[in-house]
């Protein structure tokens, strides 16, 4: 069955030519054939923002790079990642063959050939002797929007899979959710043009600094003077530059916006027209925070009155204020309620639609927008419905499959995937560019969840993952640089990254992964047409006809490149202008530039109209208490380190730019009543786990908590599995730990 062309192709050499080959190995070519030494362009693959760098080729090949001058979004800046992204290509522990365990539980080289032939026996058989839904995989917000895509397909119409999630649900599932519920699409309505154009700039729980240094860039370029608010229990390096701090007590923000829009409405600070014309529920709001008094939120949160008032009022004196978020709201157990109690803000007060303003998430990875909409996770491929029956027509007509084929419900979300193990519904788990070992909540717990799995299977580009440690196969994949496809960053906009190395060894774009997986399991006439990322970005297009995320209007790679990238939605010209909407009228000239959504105040909804969402604020899940009496915050600690490591430790650059001991930063005056002294060992200690670090002493962490990077491999021993129910997104942002010196001084 897993004969195929592609893989009589293992039998021999793996070639240069052979890595070059269109729909084999290679996919797409390396830049430039006829000009060896020129420049080309990709997009960075760290973080959302989306910056275009210069690639500098030598005999075809990337050599060096530098930022784009010409480009829309980083305007010729790039943050120290993005200027070692090809140093870390190189790296020892690059995954160069696929793995095997062997008897003795080491992995061991094998061929292509027999890891396909293994990875199709095992989950086969896993499947038929539990079920189809007995296998999973889990994904990320880091492939190409076209290697999801395929991933997405090939797993639940080609495998037979009907649970698989990404990393993205570590994320950015609140925002999915808080948007879908009150736009009616996932709909992140900004463009960062919109960072200059605000008067009044409104950061919560976001340390756009370190984590999005080149959206920073463009706050520092505003030329209004803009108040600069941010909303952070920690003094972080974004709220040392803010004009105001707000270090509210963590997970009192909800109690703040409701207090805010209390304020609002009573003094008449609110734009009328637009919540008449364009919203519903307003009225069921202004009663529903009444009670978010003054006083009521000036507990709640820590805040004083005066400084709750200011607040109030530097929303209220604004021209074009903009709301923007990332893991301080997402990542919380009311996540979605407290993004939607900002959402409210923008709405009362107009604030949408128009330059300088919008209820703003910040996405994390550089393709946590393509993951969103073309995943086939927990939302139809496409951003549509599983569970409506007309999108599942639409879907099967467009890529030619049979309709029962596509389940008729969205996936287990991550945790869901992860418990139907330890329930021994899940037996075969495919973790695809992600690092779940590290990253995900409970540490222990997720550990001794993945050693239970039958058959484990991780695809990743370094073969010494706390992940890869653990599995039972090991994929060798390419990484950014070494393959084509496009990314889809905060602002909606489609860029795309091309292959200007090879990958070492045997390591392959998971492109060509999930085809020759496709061909091994017996679906590959399913995807024919399937045989290169440009191809299927032209199958994506056909699939976003009629949503809000339309790009039927793009052509090709070449247009998006010289457009300096496209941001959805980009309808197909040849529609009748006389049906276009007044945005997409507006659109028409302009493919590419800037631009915006809800400019004519029309909603997603069936009824146009956004909607007010709200629901009482719920005490923390894990309070402090007299055994465990610090709040753990966790974050990103530096610009230069990137998640769990596995890249950013690499690079000796970055490698200088940031501690290289796990530290804890805790408040002087906590540290003195514990007598901890600077630089000393302690210990971090929660109800599940207990982590020792240096203590870093700082009054950027208020008294009562403490902070720990997420970067740390062990740093998850200490959080608590809790999710937001509507999004199911962890709450990485609050448990309770004790912390215990050690005596010993470094
Ligand atoms: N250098 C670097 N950049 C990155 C990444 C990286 O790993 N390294 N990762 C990328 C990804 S995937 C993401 S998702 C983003 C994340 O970007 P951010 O969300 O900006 O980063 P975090 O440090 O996770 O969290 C932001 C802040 O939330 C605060 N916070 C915690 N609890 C609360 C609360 O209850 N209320 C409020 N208002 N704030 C709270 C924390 O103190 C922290 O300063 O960064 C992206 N950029
Ligand atoms: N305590 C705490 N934990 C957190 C967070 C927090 O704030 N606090 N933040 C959460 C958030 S927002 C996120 S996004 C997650 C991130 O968590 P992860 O997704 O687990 O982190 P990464 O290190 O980005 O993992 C990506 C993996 O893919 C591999 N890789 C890179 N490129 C490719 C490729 O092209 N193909 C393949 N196959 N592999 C590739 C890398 O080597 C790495 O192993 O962490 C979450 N965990
Ligand atoms: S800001 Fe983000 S996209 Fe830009 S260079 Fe740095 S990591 Fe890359
Ligand atoms: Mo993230």
């Amino acid at each position: 069955m897993i004969e195929s062309s592609l893989m009589r192709a293992f039998d021999g050499p793996l070639t240069r030519e052979l890595l070059l080959q269109p729909g084999g190995f290679g996919l797409g070519q390396v830049p430039a054939k006829s000009q060896p030494n020129a420049v080309t362009t990709s997009v960075c693959g760290y973080c959302s923002t989306g910056c275009s760098l210069n690639l500098h080729l030598k005999d075809g090949e990337a050599i060096s790079l530098s930022p784009n001058t010409n480009y829309p979004v980083n305007l010729g800046m790039a943050c120290p990642k993005g200027w070692e992204a090809l140093t870390v290509l190189d790296a020892p522990d690059r995954a160069t063959t696929p793995l095997l365990r062997d008897a003795s539980g080491k992995l061991k080289p094998i061929g292509w050939d027999t890891a396909l032939k293994t990875f199709v026996a095992r989950m086969q058989g896993i499947q038929s002797r539990h079920g189809d839904d007995s296998i999973a995989f889990i994904s990320t917000g880091q492939m190409a929007t076209e290697e999801m895509a395929f991933l997405g397909a090939l797993a639940k119409f080609g495998m037979g899979m009907k649970h698989g999630d990404g990393n993205t649900r570590q994320c950015m599932a609140t925002a999915v959710v808080a948007y879908k519920q009150s736009f009616g699409f996932d709909a992140p309505p900004y463009t960062y043009a919109d960072f200059e154009e605000s008067d009044t700039i409104v950061l919560v729980g976001s340390n756009l600094c370190l984590a999005h240094p080149i959206m920073w860039e463009r706050v520092m370029r505003n030329k209004n003077k803009p108040e600069i608010i941010v909303i952070d229990p920690r003094r972080t390096e974004t709220a040392m530059a803010a004009t105001l701090h707000l270090p509210l007590a963590p997970k009192s923000d909800m109690d703040l916006f409701y207090g805010i829009a209390r304020i609002l409405i009573e003094r008449g600070w609110i734009d009328r027209q637009f919540i008449d014309a364009n919203t519903t529920g307003f009225r069921t709001f202004s009663e529903f925070v009444l009670p978010f008094t003054l006083d009521h939120v000036a507990t709640a949160t820590g805040l004083s009155a005066e400084t709750i008032e200011r607040f109030a009022a530097l929303i209220h004196e604004g021209k074009r204020v903009s709301f923007w978020w990332t893991m301080g709201v997402n990542q919380s157990y009311q996540g979605v309620r407290t993004a939607q109690s900002l959402i409210n803000l923008a709405l009362m007060t107009g604030n949408i639609g128009k330059p300088g303003t919008g209820a703003n998430s910040i996405t994390g990875q550089c393709n946590a927008m393509g993951s969103r909409l073309f995943s086939n996770t927990t939302g139809l491929i496409g951003g549509h419905d599983f569970a409506n029956a007309d999108h599942r027509a639409k879907v099967a007509g467009i890529l030619g499959i049979d309709e029962a084929r596509i389940p008729h419900e969205a996936s287990w979300s991550y945790h869901e995937i992860l418990e139907g193990v330890l329930k021994g519904k899940i037996r075969g788990l495919w973790v695809i560019c992600t690092n779940p070992a590290h990253s995900w909540i409970n540490q222990r717990l997720c550990h001794d969840i993945l050693d239970r799995v039958e058959f484990l299977v991780v695809q990743d580009m370094y073969h010494t993952t706390e992940t890869v440690q653990r599995a039972h196969l090991v994929l060798p994949a390419a990484g950014w640089g070494e393959k084509d496809g496009t990314f889809i960053n905060s602002e909606r906009r489609i860029g795309v990254f091309k292959k200007v190395r090879r990958a070492p060894g045997q390591a392959i774009s998971d492109f060509s992964i999930f085809r020759l997986i496709a061909d091994a399991w017996g679906c590959g006439k399913m995807f024919e047409n399937w045989d290169s990322p440009a191809a299927v970005f032209q199958i994506l297009k056909q699939l976003t006809a009629g949503q809000p995320c339309d790009i039927t209007g793009i052509e090709d790679y070449r247009m998006i490149e010289e457009s300096g990238g496209i941001q959805w939605p980009l309808p197909t010209a040849s529609q009748e202008v006389s049906d276009l909407t007044p945005s997409e009228k507006r659109l028409r000239p302009s493919a590419g530039q800037e631009q915006r959504l809800f400019e004519d105040g029309r909603f997603y909804h069936p009824d146009g109209r956004a909607k007010f969402l709200f629901e009482a604020p719920r005490p923390m899940p894990e309070p402090a208490s007299a055994k465990y009496p610090f709040v753990l915050l966790t974050g990103r600690g530096t610009a230069s380190q990137w998640h769990t490591q596995t890249r950013t430790s690499k690079s000796e650059v970055l490698r200088k730019l940031y501690p290289q001991r796990m530290y804890v930063e805790i408040n002087p005056n906590d540290a003195r009543s514990l007598g901890i002294a600077p630089n000393e060992i302690v210990s971090v200690e929660s109800q599940r786990g207990r982590v020792t670090a240096q203590a870093f002493l700082t009054p950027g962490v208020p008294v009562g908590q403490v902070f720990v990077a997420m970067h740390e491999s062990n740093a998850n021993q200490l959080t608590d599995a809790v999710f937001d129910p509507y999004s199911k997104q962890p709450s990485y942002k609050s448990c309770a730990v004790r912390v215990t010196r050690l005596g010993t001084q470094r």
